[in-house]
């Protein structure tokens, strides 16, 4: 199976800072606070998206981040949301933390999404502060920062189109030239002996999964050549390229080959061979591919199958027939999925932290804690009312006697999160 993978890196939004604002009116001279609340800030949210097939998309662009929320201001006005960011990704994309290679999600069904990123949430504006001791707050909290990681991205991919033929038709040397891939190619039969994919990429609209198939010579259905093992493969594809070595080489005709080969395909599978298919006619570089082929296009205008003359070596005719393919594709529309609903999926949150102290030096102590990180992010260092607030939510917190506990003196440097503090008993 061809495994088509990305890594990407995603940071949603940080919260906006809440306003530390007084109300100011004519002819009132010391109005109350006014000042409004920070917004949230936007979430990463990967959505399966059908028109997408492939994560090539994902070598131009990696780095996705979600909007901030605004700031809240005076007068009560409140900063506005952050956007969130969404990322389309084909459906089947399965979600991994590169980090950890924990599976976050599984993303089968269209309209299926993953939050894989949560925005900050906004400091609360100095209204929220106001009490009957406390009237005129002259501290606002600051926004929380977004979340973010790394994720690696991972698709199995199933092919839209098939390319069988006879051996030697000349397949792989095709999707050698429209694709990335790089199969095996020789001048003798059965050269491949595995499936393999390719991504042909148009425009940045236009993508499409192309399979290689080993050669296929009659019999097969019952174990000739390869056998029929890997014929399934081509089950789950949209539509089939026949390709036809136009030039005889190995000796054969070119239209007793094509009937040949579509004898084989119904004998197999009936449904097989009333699949959508486009006939290649292959090697028109050589002479005796020249020569043939007003014969063999003659023979095709007849049954009203349009054929494509090219030649993989050249690549003459080549964009013609892709082109071809594609619009066959869209005609065709897309590969029914499965029928469940579409989910909301969301990636664990981090695992809050119990309070703990560390000496990490002389006269040096640091401080972990989801809360007091929290509390300290969201205090704005460079407010008096600001400072006095963390010092009582520390006293309340327990933070202050705990540092007392383990030796701290006034003076010392602490560091809660990576915020340095003095120490002030
Ligand atoms: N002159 C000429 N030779 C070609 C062309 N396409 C393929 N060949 C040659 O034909 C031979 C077989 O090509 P492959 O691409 O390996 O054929 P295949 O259909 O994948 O063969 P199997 O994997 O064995 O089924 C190689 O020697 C190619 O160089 C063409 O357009 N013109
Ligand atoms: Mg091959």
């Amino acid at each position: 199976m061809f495994v088509d993978e990305a890594e990407i890196e995603v940071r949603a939004g940080d919260g906006g800072d809440g306003a530390a604002h007084f109300r100011r009116e004519k002819y009132v001279p010391r109005g109350g606070p006014d000042g409004g609340h920070g917004g949230d800030g936007g979430s990463v949210v990967l959505l399966a998206d059908p028109s997408l097939h492939t994560l090539l998309d994902f070598q131009y662009r990696s780095i996705f981040t979600a909007e901030s929320g605004g700031d809240g201001a005076g007068k009560t006005r409140d900063g506005k949301t952050g956007a969130d960011c969404v990322v389309p990704v084909p459906p089947g994309t399965i979600v991994y933390d590169a980090e950890t290679g924990e599976q976050l999600a599984d993303l089968t069904v269209a309209g299926d999404r993953l939050i894989v990123a949560r925005g900050g949430e906004g400091g609360r504006g100095n209204t929220a502060f106001a009490t009957a001791s406390h009237q005129a707050p002259h501290f606002a909290e600051q926004g929380l920062s977004g979340e973010g990681c790394r994720l690696r991205l991972e698709l199995r991919l199933i092919a839209d189109v098939g390319v069988i033929g006879f051996p030697n038709a000349g397949k792989s040397t095709f999707i050698s030239r429209v694709s990335a891939a790089q199969p095996k190619i020789a001048s003798y039969p059965f050269t491949t002996l595995q499936p393999q994919l390719g991504v042909v990429r148009l425009d940045a609209e236009r993508q499409f999964v192309i399979a290689d198939m080993p050669g296929l010579i009659e019999g097969a259905h019952a174990g000739a050549g390869l056998g029929d093992q890997f014929l399934r493969h081509i089950q789950r594809t949209r539509l089939l390229v026949h390709m036809v070595d136009v030039a005889a080489v190995d000796q054969r005709d070119p239209v007793e080959d094509y009937e040949g080969l579509s004898a084989e395909l119904a004998a197999y599978d009936q449904e097989l061979a009333a699949r959508p298919q486009l006939v290649a006619l292959n090697k028109t570089d050589l002479p005796d591919g020249q020569q043939n082929l007003p014969r063999c296009q003659a023979y095709f205008v007849q049954r009203q199958i349009v054929v494509y003359p090219v030649s993989a070596v050249t690549g003459a005719g080549v964009r013609e027939l892709v082109g071809a393919i594609a619009t066959r594709l869209e005609e065709l529309g897309p590969r029914e999925v499965s029928g469940r609903e579409p989910q909301t999926y969301e990636v664990p949150r981090a695992e809050e932290q119990p309070l703990r102290i560390f000496r990490a030096g002389e006269g040096v102590f640091l401080v972990r804690g989801s809360d007091v990180e929290r509390l300290v992010q969201r205090t704005n260092l460079s407010s008096e009312d600001a400072l006095m607030r963390l010092h009582m939510e520390l006293q309340r917190m327990g933070v202050i006697q705990a540092l007392g506990g383990a030796g701290a003196e006034a003076g010392d440097t602490v560091f809660i999160g990576d915020i340095e503090l003095e120490y002030l008993p």
